[in-house]
């Protein structure tokens, strides 16, 4: 199915340098650019986005590292995009992350771990909605779409 997932490139991957990198990774994959904007996160957007982790002993970390510089918000789009860039993501603990994934090339920390991708269809619709206005996604047509994918999983 053609899908929509948000990517956030954290305050540490922007304070390292990891910006241009990360982007390479997911245009060179195949995936296409539909948003982006740079955002500063707000304790009500992070309550919302981390609903999951409000009882957690970590959260009020996590909430202050997110805040600590603006972030890079994409959306990413592609066939079964949501787990596709999950995988070239790797697992949330960074050290044990598989090499050739973002956090296995690039991290150590389970939770400054750079980078930040959807974990499913509901998660990245309500992400897409907590940053991203209507005339800020963009739908066009690549030439590239015919070398990425067979005709007929174009037109699924
Ligand atoms: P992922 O980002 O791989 O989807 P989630 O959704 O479980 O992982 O966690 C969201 C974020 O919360 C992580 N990216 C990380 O920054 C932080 N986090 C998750 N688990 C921990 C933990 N045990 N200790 C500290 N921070 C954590």
């Amino acid at each position: 199915m053609m899908e929509k997932t948000v990517v956030l490139i954290k305050p540490d991957g922007l304070q390292r340098g990891l910006v241009g990198e990360i982007m390479h990774r997911f245009e060179r994959k195949g995936l296409k650019l539909v948003g982006i904007k740079m955002i500063r996160l707000t304790d009500q957007i992070l309550d919302d986005w981390y609903s999951h982790h409000k009882d957690k002993a970590f959260f009020k970390d996590l909430k202050s590292f997110m805040e600590w510089t603006p972030v890079v918000a994409m959306l990413w789009q592609g066939l079964d995009a949501i787990s596709a860039v999950r995988k070239v993501v790797g697992i949330t603990k960074a050290r044990e992350a598989e090499a050739g994934s973002i956090r296995g090339d690039f991290g150590m920390s389970g939770s400054q771990n750079i980078i930040h991708a959807s974990d499913s269809m509901e998660s990245a619709e309500k992400e897409l909605g907590l940053i991203f206005n209507g005339d800020e996604i963009f739908d066009y047509n690549s030439s590239m779409d015919l070398l990425i994918y067979s005709k007929d999983e174009v037109v699924s």
